[in-house]
C-alpha cells in the first residue's frame, strides 16, 4: 500500500498529487493516506502537504529503504522480501534465522530470495571469526537461496555472488575488479605512493584492494542443501579512516577510489540482478561457464601466492581454479597443492 503511495507520488516527483486522486488510485480513505504520509516522513521521505493541492514528494533518503530497492527492480527471485534494519548485530545470522523453519513448525522459513539488509552492523561477521567493519554508508546485505547443490559444493555460490559484485563495479564505475580467490572482490589502483606488503610502492604503481567480502553460510543434512545465506560487505560511500586502524591499510571504498560518493541503491539493485543472471546461468548450464568468468577476472591466477588451509601453510605459483572451486598451487619444488579453503596472500 506505502509502495504504491510512494510510486504514484515518483511519478510525478516534485508535483503535487491531490489526496482524493491517491486515496481513489491506492482504494482507501483520505485520512489513512495521510497516516501512511506521516509514516513516510517519518522513514525519512521529504513530502510537502499543501491543504488544497495534496503531496508532493521532495527528496528521498539517501538509505537503502526496501520500497527503493524494489522500485523497477528487474529480478525474478531476488529480493522479493526484503528485511530492512537501520541498526543489526549481522544481517547473515538474521538472514539464517529467517531460512529455518519456525521453532515447532513445520514449513520451510523465509523463500529463497528473499533478502536482508542493513546500514550499520554493530557484530559483522568476516569468516573464521574474524570481525567485519560496518559503518554506514556500506552495502551489509544477506541473500537466502535454496539451490539444489551437494554441500561441498557451497563455494560455488559465494563465486555466483563474487562475479555478481565485480561485474556491477567494472559496469557501474569502469573500476578494475577482480576476483580473489576464494572471497575478496579487489580493486586494483593507482594510487600514488603507498606502503604495501612493508615496502614502499613507486609513484604510480598499482596495488590491490579489498573492496568487499563475501561469507557464505549454510545448513545442510548429508546431501542435500537446506539453504545458503550469502553474505555480501560492499564498502561504496565510506570513508576508509572510519575502519579500525589495522584493517586500513588493505582496504579501500567506492568513494574512495571514484573521489565521489555513488548511489547506493542503484548499485544494490544491479548488483542483486547481476547476481540472479549469474545464479540462473548456473541452474541452467552448470558450472562451468561461471568458472570461466571467474578466471578471467581472477586476481589470484598467475600470482605468486602464499596459501594458509588449517595448519598448511603453501608458497607457489596458483595456477588452476578447478571445478570445485579448489586452489591449485605449484609449489617451488613443483608440487602440485590443492587448497579447498583459506587464505591467500598476493606476494
Ligand atoms: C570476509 O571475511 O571478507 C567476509 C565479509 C562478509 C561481510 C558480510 S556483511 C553482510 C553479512 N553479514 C555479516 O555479518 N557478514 C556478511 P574475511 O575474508 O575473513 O575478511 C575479514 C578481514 O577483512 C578482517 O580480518 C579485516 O582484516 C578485513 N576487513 C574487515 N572489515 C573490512 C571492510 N569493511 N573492508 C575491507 N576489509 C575489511
Amino acid at each position: 500500500m506505502r509502495e504504491r503511495i510512494l510510486n504514484l507520488l515518483y511519478q510525478r516527483k516534485k508535483e503535487y498529487v491531490s489526496g482524493e486522486e491517491l486515496s481513489q488510485k491506492v482504494g482507501i480513505s483520505r485520512t489513512a493516506i495521510w497516516k501512511h504520509i506521516q509514516a513516510l516522513k517519518g522513514a525519512g521521505y521529504k513530502i510537502n502537504s499543501q491543504k488544497r493541492l495534496g503531496y508532493s514528494l521532495v527528496s528521498v533518503p539517501d538509505l537503502l529503504l526496501p520500497y527503493e530497492i524494489k522500485r523497477d527492480l528487474k529480478t525474478k527471485i531476488l529480493g522479493k522480501r526484503i528485511y530492512y534494519f537501520k541498526e543489526i548485530g549481522s544481517t547473515n545470522d538474521c538472514a539464517i534465522e529467517l531460512a529455518r523453519p519456525p521453532a515447532g513448525e513445520a514449513g520451510k522459513g523465509a523463500r529463497e530470495g528473499t533478502i536482508v539488509i542493513a546500514e550499520v552492523q554493530t557484530k559483522g561477521k568476516g569468516r573464521l571469526g574474524r570481525e567485519w567493519s560496518s559503518p554506514f554508508g556500506g552495502l551489509w546485505l544477506s541473500i537466502i537461496l535454496r539451490p539444489k547443490i551437494l554441500p561441498t559444493q557451497a563455494p560455488r555460490m559465494t563465486v555466483i555472488a563474487a562475479l555478481g559484485v565485480a561485474k556491477t563495479i567494472r559496469e557501474l564505475y569502469s573500476l578494475d575488479a577482480f576476483i580473489k580467490w576464494p572471497n575478496d572482490i579487489l580493486i586494483r589502483s593507482q594510487l600514488g605512493t603507498i606502503r604495501a606488503n612493508g615496502r614502499m610502492r613507486k609513484k604510480g604503481s598499482r596495488v590491490f584492494k579489498k573492496v568487499c567480502g563475501i561469507l557464505t553460510e549454510m545448513e545442510a543434512e548429508q546431501d542435500t542443501v537446506n539453504y545458503v545465506v550469502i553474505g555480501i560487505g560492499a564498502n561504496l560511500n565510506i570513508d576508509v579512516k572510519k575502519f579500525p586502524i589495522e584493517f586500513r591499510k588493505d582496504a579501500t571504498s567506492l568513494e574512495k577510489e571514484l573521489g565521489r560518493k555513488i548511489d547506493r541503491v542503484e548499485f544494490t539493485k544491479r548488483m542483486l540482478e547481476e547476481i540472479e543472471n549469474f545464479y540462473l546461468l548456473f541452474k541452467k548450464r552448470g558450472f562451468a561457464p561461471i568458472l570461466k568468468e571467474w578466471k578471467e577476472i581472477s586476481a589470484t591466477l598467475g600470482k605468486g601466492v602464499k596459501a594458509v588451509s588449517g595448519r598448511r601453510i603453501i608458497e607457489g605459483k596458483a595456477i588452476d581454479i578447478d571445478s570445485d572451486g579448489t586452489l591449485i598451487i605449484k609449489t617451488k619444488a613443483g608440487k602440485k597443492e590443492r587448497i579447498l579453503a583459506g587464505d591467500v596472500t598476493l606476494l
